[in-house]
């Protein structure tokens, strides 16, 4: 795990041309030469410049925990996406998701917390420093990518609602805009998109507030303006769009729990050795790889999270 610190920069006071002058300087100052921050930072193998009309975001960390593995291209991570809200295929999010408007953004934050009421999205994000987070996402379909994602820690972001003693569990909601989300226009899932995490997960310091990607603001595709990355979760945990926190005693139905709970569980820890019912988990296929690879118990994480479900059944739990 690297873990570099530069000065903190506030983004929301500077310009995006400056921001992206100090990433260069912090790509420098991190001991990177230019080409490794092209390929590495920027993207390897087949990375799109053209594809990146994102604006550019300030970086203060960086945190890799992926090896040697490379990045997943930049345009397989914003073409291959699943984003229901826009169509149930892996292609429908990048096409159809042109006219969804991220900005402004709201967020309410409700139940058991000091500090309830509206945010906007600026508010969230303003007391904190971005960090650039490589992780490895593990779909509950047996594919998985490299991506590096900008953000916060969930952690930071939820203790400035002050959740109160009897918080246990937090819920989030998906924005519901059939207008600029053609696929709400059909009942696919029961909108809004839910997800929730017990309390202890979402304080645990790999989970991020994700707000971009390869060092630019998120496509819509992925989730803009702000969506949950939980890296030792199957990915739909990582629910996108988030209009709504919600602080709560009782663990949440999920969207995809609530669809087929003999499928989806509410944990869905990455486990290689509980299979899905209708396929098995042990194995994954890297995007833009043949071959596939072994999936490892939380995502390769374990060390981070395995204490999270010390005397829990897993199989039970799942
Ligand atoms: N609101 C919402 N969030 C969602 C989904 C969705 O359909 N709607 N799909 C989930 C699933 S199944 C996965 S694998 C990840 C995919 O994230 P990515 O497209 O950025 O790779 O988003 C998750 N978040
Ligand atoms: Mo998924």
């Amino acid at each position: 795990m690297l873990i570099k610190k530069a000065p903190d920069i506030r983004s929301s006071e500077i310009t995006p041309e400056s921001l992206y002058l100090r990433r260069r300087e912090f790509i420098q100052a991190a001991g990177l030469t230019a080409a490794a921050a092209v390929t590495g930072v920027l993207g390897a193998g087949r990375t799109s410049e053209a594809g990146q009309t994102g604006e550019p975001l300030a970086v203060t960390k960086k945190m890799v925990t992926t090896g040697d593995e490379a990045p997943t291209p930049y345009d397989d991570v914003t073409t291959y996406n699943n984003f229901y809200e826009f169509g149930t295929d892996k292609d429908d999010p990048a096409r159809a998701s042109g006219r969804f408007k991220p900005k402004p953004w709201s967020v309410k934050v409700e139940g058991l917390c000091n500090k309830p009421g509206d945010y906007n999205l600026e508010d969230i994000l303003r007391p904190n420093a971005l960090e650039e987070r490589v992780y490895r996402l593990r779909c509950v379909e047996a594919w998985s990518m490299i991506v590096p994602w900008v953000g916060l820690p969930l952690g930071d972001v939820l203790k400035r609602f002050e959740p109160n003693g009897n918080a246990r569990y937090v819920e989030f909601e998906t924005i519901v805009r059939p207008s600029e989300m053609p696929g709400q226009q059909r009942r696919v899932l029961d909108w809004p998109y839910r997800e929730g995490l017990r309390l202890d997960e979402a304080m645990n310091p790999l989970a991020i507030m994700a707000v971009g990607l390869y060092g630019r603001v998120l496509p819509n595709q992925n989730g803009a303006p702000m969506r949950l990355i939980v890296p030792w979760k199957y990915g739909f945990k990582g629910i996108k769009s988030i209009v709504k926190v919600k602080f709560v005693d009782k663990e949440p139905l999920n969207t995809w729990r609530q669809m087929q709970a003999s499928e989806y569980g509410f944990y869905a820890n990455v486990n290689p050795a509980v299979d899905h019912p209708r396929w098995s988990q042990a194995t994954e296929r890297r995007i833009g790889e043949f071959a596939k690879r072994k999936t490892l118990m939380f995502n390769g994480y374990a060390e981070q999270v395995q204490s999270l479900y010390s005397g829990m059944d897993l199989r039970v739990n799942y």
